[in-house]
């Protein structure tokens, strides 16, 4: 009876380690992934501006056409700038990288990328679009778009439109967008901001290709160095606006001079295309907007 017990016993040990095994990440077996997609080509700046300023956004989910829905400006906004900002993804590099678009009815025909990220072993390469539609741009409405590729694509994922205005409502504020194509996995990127004052401001995240998926590694967002959102283990980069689209708007405490924001990413690759901070304005900035309006008392 007990060498039956001592059988069973063993035979139970080695079924848990078994099944014990089959649920541990696979990289606990083999080395450290090394970065595929390196963190080499962060957002840089785009359009900033200084006044009573705000941005709002639109978002589309992944595919070639889709409309933009803006529906939060305020009645009396004064829209300063606009931007649809995409990506389009690579098997390998090519020659070009461009797309044929069209917004609300006008046709841009084929426009190449501002920016790519090269394909690096085993990776994909991206380009990124941030394509002024200022003029397209009137108001709360919805924006119909096309986005197509134009040699061999794979995407484009999800669309940004982002909407700079004034409002006599809103307080005196500087404002600085970033954009660009960081293709990104095991790895992290910074992108830094130059234009506000000391203060509370918001800051903005665009990704896309991100998913909901069991992540090895950390996806989070720094904020000048501290942890600001997601962490080790985080599924932060998850397409919350729908597929392969993301879009963070996170409070931050703001420094005069250099802000820095930091993304990274472990097993979910994804293209980081854009990012905004509106905070307190500049000390220079202010000066400069105090002498102009003294002079014009004079005038
Ligand atoms: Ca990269
Ligand atoms: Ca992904
Ligand atoms: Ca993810």
């Amino acid at each position: 009876m007990f060498k039956v017990t001592a059988v069973l016993f063993f035979i139970l040990i080695l079924f848990m380690s078994v099944a014990i095994a089959e649920n541990v990440p696979s990289s606990a077996f083999f080395e450290e992934p090394t970065s595929r997609i390196s963190g080499d080509n962060p957002p840089t700046p785009l359009f900033e501006y200084t006044g009573q300023c705000d941005l709002v956004f639109a978002g589309a989910t992944m595919g070639e056409s889709g409309s933009f829905d803006l529906t939060t400006l305020p009645d009396d906004a004064t829209i300063i700038a606009a931007y649809f900002i995409t990506g389009i993804w690579y098997e390998d590099n090519l020659d070009s990288y461009s797309m044929a678009f069209n917004f609300n009815g006008t046709d841009f025909g084929v426009v190449d990328a501002d920016t790519y990220d090269e394909a690096i072993e085993d990776g994909l390469g991206l380009g990124g679009f941030s394509h002024d539609v200022t003029a397209e741009v009137t108001g709360n409405s919805s924006y119909s778009f096309s986005a197509v590729g134009i040699e061999g694509n794979i995407g484009p994922y999800g669309h940004l439109l982002t909407v700079v205005y004034t409002s006599e409502s809103l307080p005196f504020r500087a404002l600085q967008l970033l954009s660009g194509a960081e293709s990104l996995q095991f790895d992290s990127s910074t992108a830094s901001f130059d234009v506000v004052g000391d203060g509370q401001g918001m800051l903005h995240i665009f990704t896309e290709a991100d998913q909901p998926e069991a992540s090895d590694g950390e996806e989070s967002i720094r904020f000048n160095g501290s942890l600001i959102a997601g962490g080790p283990g985080s599924d932060l980069f998850a397409s919350n606006g729908g597929d392969f689209f993301s879009y963070f708007e996170l409070p931050v405490t703001v420094q005069s001079g250099s802000n820095s924001v930091t993304i990274t990413t472990g097993e979910d690759w994804f293209g980081w295309h854009f990012a905004a901070l509106v905070g307190p304005p500049g000390a220079v900035e202010t000066r400069h907007s105090t002498w102009d309006q003294l002079k014009s008392y004079f005038r």
